[in-house]
């Protein structure tokens, strides 16, 4: 890992290997949080993984306690592979956070993410690797998009706060409930590298409260007590 020092309070700082940063907001983007030669290893070993198709193009597979919209995903596996174990403790330092679910996805070129925000005050820590693409974070989405589906939703209508290139081994930590996110397929996207990889890969490492893991996330999750089920567990 680059040697970085992270100020005090998180989320104060976009921190750059020159250790210049920018203004305050609700995500730190940390370049090469991976070094290389820990990104390659790290890819080498994902291509094994047990990946199942999910949609659009997307490949899943899941990590621990896992959640999806009813409460737990259908397929999860309870042991994450060892390579994880190590990296899930460097973003759980720089994170302030630790994880209990690891969720991994294999972005196909016409994959995409369509705006949303995640559960209520979680703390998203995401490491891609292989080919960069922009990730759009912060800004607006249409009023009215919050009734919709996010399968319904349009990602040029997300008006983003910041456009974040992720490449091999960057680690982008955001707070999920707070930020909308998307992300456009490769052939729209103007940043797209493959940097000789065939796949964009994330790793998610989450929090998942016993509310959700019940419920799933939203608001019967918030009532059965996930803020402070969240606010008081899991942190470094
Ligand atoms: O894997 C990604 O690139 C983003 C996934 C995402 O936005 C999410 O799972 O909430």
């Amino acid at each position: 890992m680059a040697s970085l020092t992270l100020a005090e309070p998180h989320f104060a700082e976009t921190v750059t290997p020159d250790g210049r940063s920018s203004p305050s907001s609700d995500w730190i983007y940390i370049p090469q949080f991976l070094s290389h030669q820990e990104a390659d290893s790290l890819y080498a070993a994902m291509g094994e993984f047990p990946w199942l198709l999910s949609d659009d193009g997307k490949y899943g597979v899941h990590f621990g306690k896992s959640y999806a919209a009813g409460g737990k995903s259908t397929i999860e596996h309870p042991i994450p592979p060892a390579i994880l174990l190590p990296v899930a403790d460097r973003v759980a330092a720089v994170a302030h956070k630790q994880s209990n679910y690891i969720q991994c996805h294999r972005m196909s070129p016409d994959a995409i993410v369509r705006p949303h925000r995640d559960p209520a005050g979680m703390i998203v820590p995401m490491l891609t690797l292989g080919q960069s693409r922009t990730f759009r974070v912060g800004g607006t989405m249409p009023q009215a998009y919050y009734l919709k589906r996010q399968s319904q939703r349009k990602i040029e209508e997300h008006i983003s706060a910041a456009e974040i290139v992720m490449n091999h081994g960057d680690l982008l930590i955001f707070n999920g409930g707070r930020i909308i996110h998307s992300m456009f397929a490769n052939k729209d996207d103007p940043n797209f590298k493959p940097n000789g990889f065939d796949w964009r890969y994330s790793l998610l490492f989450r929090w998942t409260t016993d509310a959700m893991r019940q419920h799933g996330p939203g608001d019967k999750a918030r009532k059965a007590g996930h803020d402070d089920q969240y606010k008081n567990a899991g942190n470094v």
